[in-house]
């Protein structure tokens, strides 16, 4: 007899960003006249860059030549894109063999397949709040018990508190974990974690043989250079960390998708010797997926040239301008924010005695901006509110202007 996945029927909710969707549309037929602005999903909205466009159609150009074309290729990637990746992070002082480097398409499927090569029984830590894949990937898997409407949260898992008062980066877990993960910066709330608070993961995972996942995927929004933009800026990482990237906010391929994993070498497991945890993972890769459309792997091979970089640079500096036009219209609504420095997130306090998705339908209703109510992000995000700072630049001032005109706090 055919049996469905349990699992799933534990999931607390629809995923977070459908949910967002379906109340928007809902809310659209209501009130048809109403001009939406969205601020909600962390969405690009800018054209690709010029050296994107002609990589993309230098692929393309190939397909259509017989002498050039190719099928199928290298499930972990193209031999250069994994080279141009390596050298990428030698330049910014992280020495990795290209032979680390998985190429995927995006760092949402990698976040949510890199358990697949861990034990079932693993004891998972999850910064609260966080990016909601990390969370409903292990719970599909089995690692957790039930979801408990009371507590907001899946027994079993170890929520790591990201509260104001440790500036919304968590201390290391009391007790004994296995698989750790961290973003940083982080989504939702814009916190980036110091060298400092890395090295004390790092070590944690050391002494009890755990793994820390990190999701590096807004890395090129970080613009102070004290801050670690790579796990593996940090001495001994190599050995207890895997990381994981993309495209997608650095180069606006959000639709286009390109992203990556490194597992390197040295990561080592308890029973395995280095090299094995690498192999594990491009075993599974391997099976589950046929790599990354050779079109878009020419695109990607575009930004890591040097006009590449200097646009997609161009890119993020054109949000985070959208990020400082937030942060004064928080200002002069009087709204406490965090996040919004060297990150494309505003978290918002919610005024008091608002819960976030009741902030949700105020600021919909009374202004028509959407944004992400952060209790969608795990119980430590109830009270707050994201706003993305991807969005043209006109429709980021109108949602200013709305919320300072509508808002009635
Ligand atoms: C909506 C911490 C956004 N449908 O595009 P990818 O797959 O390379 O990256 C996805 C991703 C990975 N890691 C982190 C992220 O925040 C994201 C993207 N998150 C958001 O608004 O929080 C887009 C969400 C998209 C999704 O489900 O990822």
């Amino acid at each position: 007899m055919a049996e469905i996945n349990k699992n799933y029927k534990k999931l607390a909710a629809g995923y977070l960003f459908p949910e967002i969707a379906r109340r928007t549309r809902e809310f659209q037929e209501k009130h048809p006249q109403m001009i939406l602005k969205k601020l909600g999903i962390g969405n690009t909205t800018e054209a690709l860059t010029p050296s994107v466009v002609d990589g993309l159609k230098n692929g393309v150009n190939k397909l259509a030549d017989p002498s050039s074309y190719s099928g199928y290729g290298d499930e972990q990637g193209k031999v250069e894109l994994r080279q141009a990746l390596a050298d990428y992070y030698k330049n910014r002082g992280i020495e990795l063999s290209s032979d680390d480097f998985f190429v995927s398409d995006g760092a949402k499927p990698d976040s949510s397949n890199i358990q697949s090569i861990f034990s079932p029984e693993s004891v998972i830590a999850v910064q609260d709040p966080a990016y909601p894949v990390y969370v409903d990937s292990n719970v599909i898997a089995g690692r957790t018990g039930e979801f408990s409407n009371e507590m907001g949260e899946y027994e079993g898992l170890l929520y790591m508190p990201c509260t104001e008062e440790n500036n919304f980066f968590p201390d290391v877990p009391d007790k004994k974990v296995d698989l750790i993960y961290l973003c940083s910066p982080n989504n939702p709330t814009g916190a980036v974690a110091t060298h400092k608070q890395l090295k004390m993961f790092v070590e944690y995972a050391k002494k009890n043989k755990a793994v820390i996942i990190f999701d590096a995927a807004y890395s090129e929004y970080i613009s102070d250079p004290n801050l670690p933009k790579s796990i593996f800026e940090i001495e001994g990482a190599k050995e207890c960390s895997l990381e994981i990237n993309s495209l997608s906010k650095f180069s606006g391929f959000t639709g286009v998708r390109l992203g990556w994993s490194i597992v390197p070498k040295e990561l080592v497991i308890e029973g395995t010797e280095p090299g094995e945890v690498r192999s594990l993972w491009n075993r599974r890769q391997s099976t589950f997926f046929n790599g990354a459309s050779n079109i878009v792997q020419e695109g990607a091979l575009a930004v890591f040239s040097e006009k590449g970089l200097k646009e997609s640079n161009e890119l993020v500096n054109y949000y985070m301008e959208n990020a400082r036009i937030i942060m004064k219209g928080m200002e002069d609504v009087g709204l406490n924010y965090y996040g919004g420095i060297n990150a494309p997130y505003v978290w918002l306090k919610t005024p008091e005695g608002i819960s976030s998705w009741d902030f949700f339908d105020k600021l919909l209703s009374e202004t028509g901006v959407i944004g992400t109510p952060g209790s969608g992000f795990g119980p430590g995000g109830e009270g707050y509110f994201r706003l993305s700072a991807f969005g043209h630049r006109e429709d980021i001032e109108e949602a200013v202007e709305s919320i300072k005109k509508n808002l009635n706090l």
